[in-house]
């Protein structure tokens, strides 16, 4: 099945509407402002020969001024606003002007060690730099139907080529995103060597043996080069009395498990934590770095979907099923252990520990997406609402100005939501995706037609048909769709029925007013997956008739309250529930429960009901009684943090201790 092209769609919808408002007139100009106020802006300048200064950030930093490019351009291409039209062609002029006669670009190595390149590929990222210029310039391209961006992505696209094509398998990036980077640069300009080179990329992972030595004397040369760094910046400090030192903003705290930092040595020579311990189509389990496995997989995904390889699939799916039966969380969160910022050990889901960056839950959308288009289950695009709601919308505030970067499940102090981070990868990617999430609801394919999430918006899947989606998600169970067509068609029509209301008799679709009767498909038994939310009942149901002009269906979902348990496998879950309501994962925050103790409190299941409010604009609160009386509120696991300092928690204790 093919996606819509993302600006044939059209998103009006209550709940979303408002984020992407905030997204295009206010996140992505905060985020320019903080780029430009956290030196990463300038570090394009000082290369460029345009300022004196000294380079600031992490070694990849100019993946965030590349990521925040495809998100304006992402934005661009529905608001047209001219002031970020600006600001785009400000920065993409300082990218062009840093580029090397050859294509070569990373301020790092450019400012601290010119004429040094390609020298630890395992951890310094320079292709997941490039990776990130190439999709923002593949975004500007589509979006300002300009290629000055898209110049400057193929010039250095061209030497990944000549210098990475066909080489050995230790020539590989340690970041994966390149490879993603490279396929959306074939579909932009019909390049098939950038497919080659993807494709190369991903098949010659997992193949350096033994990994151990690579990966340990490349980070000996890493720490070198960043103690050089280090003294350089003391060096400069001493030398320019007026140098700000702090330009670079504090990160949240993750709360540590216990030997964190010898398991991630030992994951990190045994190739699991960039996920080169084994040759892809052995990969089957979700190991390492979490973000990086979510690209990964997403370019393996894409490349079945672009050279049609069959045998890619397998492992694939027997990942995605260990993934969400055993090492995600209830919120779909993924990455069980900071430090390594990626998968624990099966059922190793502690709540406190819990890192769940925002990218990594990103990173699983695109996967989902993509294993959607291959597959054609509902299974994934009902992880992606999941995920949606719960795991990626978490991390952008209400204002759009504050963020987080991990996601506990269990906060009792320290983490709140921040203007911007050290490693500021998680806003932009988040801009880059709430702007694209029009590409998300439906999909296309001969004369069929799939929803894949209720998402208000009008869309045009032919040239002859429109489709309309009035959607009152995530609070209430009230789908309507509307289809405009100058004379009776026969299609397709596949709707998602979600998991969380896929028994029979929990949904109803009416057409026209009158009830649809549907044969009951056998539920199919699943292991119990580690945390209690299951995706895979979740099923495409097919309408095929002739459709008449004005022709309108109307889906209702049931929504009540579903406590969730743990496996008994997850330590410490035992007697405790996590309550969910449609596709939203709820939590208890101390600001709405002053002088609870939510940590320790226990929850009368009975005592629950769902109640609309006005906080927030008007969303719907779960609100109930302690054992001993007390009342307790919870509301959206997402808007937590967005009333200052607080503790939450999503797992509740229930019932008489
Ligand atoms: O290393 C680049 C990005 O920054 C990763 O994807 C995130 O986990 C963060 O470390
Ligand atoms: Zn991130």
């Amino acid at each position: 099945m093919n996606e819509l092209p993302v600006t044939s769609v059209h998103i009006h919808d209550p709940f979303w509407t408002p984020k992407l408002e905030t997204n295009a007139s206010a996140a992505i100009f905060h985020q320019w402002e903080q780029l430009e106020k956290s030196g990463c802006i300038d570090n394009f300048r000082i290369v460029a020969g345009e300022m004196e200064g000294f380079r600031e950030g992490w070694f990849f930093a100019d993946s965030d001024a590349y990521k925040w490019l495809d998100a304006a351009a992402r934005i661009y291409a529905f608001s047209r606003d001219e002031k970020l039209k600006a600001l785009m062609d400000e920065l993409i002029r300082l990218v062009g002007k840093v580029q090397m006669t050859d294509g070569y670009i990373n301020t790092y190595n450019q400012f601290h060690f010119p004429g040094q390149r390609w020298v630890n590929l395992q951890i310094e990222h320079e292709l997941y730099c490039l990776g990130h210029l190439i999709e923002g310039a593949v975004s500007h391209f589509e979006a300002a139907g300009e290629d000055s961006a898209l110049k400057i992505a193929q010039k250095a696209a061209d030497l990944l080529v000549k210098d990475f094509l066909g080489k050995s398998p230790d020539k590989t990036e340690g970041h994966q995103e390149v490879e993603i980077a490279l396929m959306k640069l074939k579909q932009a300009t019909g390049r098939e060597e950038y497919l080659k080179l993807a494709q190369h990329f991903i098949e010659a992972r997992g193949r350096v043996f033994p990994y151990a030595p690579l990966i340990y004397f490349q980070n000996e040369s890493h720490e070198k080069r960043k103690a050089f760094v280090r003294a350089e910046r003391d060096k400069y400090a001493a030398a320019h009395p007026g140098y700000d030192m702090s330009k670079v903003p504090a990160d949240n705290p993750a709360k540590m498990p216990p030997n964190i930092r010898q398991r991630r040595n030992i994951n990190a020579l045994q190739g699991l934590y960039n996920q080169q311990h084994a040759p892809i189509r052995q990969q089957t389990v979700p190991v390492g770095h979490a973000v990086r496995y979510g690209y990964f997989q997403t370019a393996i995904t894409m490349l079945h979907r672009l050279d049609g390889d069959k045998s890619l699939l397998p492992a694939l799916q027997k990942s995605w099923e260990r993934m969400v039966t055993r090492r995600m969380y209830v919120t779909g969160g993924l990455g069980a252990l900071p430090d390594i910022e990626g998968f624990g050990n099966d059922y190793e889901l502690d709540p406190e520990y819990a890192y769940n960056e925002t990218c990594a839950a990103l990173a699983s959308l695109f996967w989902n997406w993509e294993m959607a288009l291959a597959l054609r289950e509902a299974r994934y695009s009902d992880l992606f609402e999941w995920q949606l709601y719960n795991a990626a919308a978490p991390g952008i505030s209400a204002s759009g100005h504050t963020y987080l970067y991990n996601n506990p499940l269990a906060v009792r102090s320290g983490i709140t939501r921040k203007s911007w981070y050290s490693v500021p990868c998680c806003p932009s990617n988040l801009s880059r995706t709430w702007a694209h999430l029009g590409k998300y609801i439906y999909s296309v394919e001969g004369e069929a037609l799939w929803i894949h999430q209720y998402i208000g918006s009008d869309a045009t899947p032919w040239p002859d048909t429109t489709i309309r989606v009035d959607s009152n998600l995530p609070f209430s169970g009230l789908a309507v769709i509307k289809l405009t067509l100058p004379a009776a068609k026969t299609f397709s029509l596949n709707l998602r029925i979600p998991s969380w209301c896929s028994e029979p008799g929990k949904f109803t679709v009416k057409l026209n007013q009158k009830p649809l009767e549907f044969p009951l498909s056998t539920p199919q038994k699943h292991e119990a997956t580690a945390q209690g939310y299951d995706p895979r009942p979740s099923t495409f149901l097919p309408i095929t008739r002739e459709w008449n002009p004005d022709d309108q269906l109307e889906l209702t979902f049931d929504m009540p309250i579903s406590l969730k348990k743990a496996h008994p496998n997850v330590k410490d879950h035992a007697g405790k529930v996590a309550l969910t309501r449609g596709p939203l994962v709820y939590c208890l925050e101390s600001v709405d429960n002053p002088g609870v103790d939510i940590f320790s409190v226990r929850l009368e299941p009975a005592s629950l009901s769902a109640e609309k409010s006005d906080l927030f604009g008007g969303i719907i609160l779960l609100r109930g009684k302690s054992t001993s009386g007390e009342p307790l509120t919870f509301i959206p696991y997402h808007l937590w943090a967005n009333r200052g300092d607080s503790q939450i928690t999503v797992w509740v204790n229930q019932g008489a201790a």
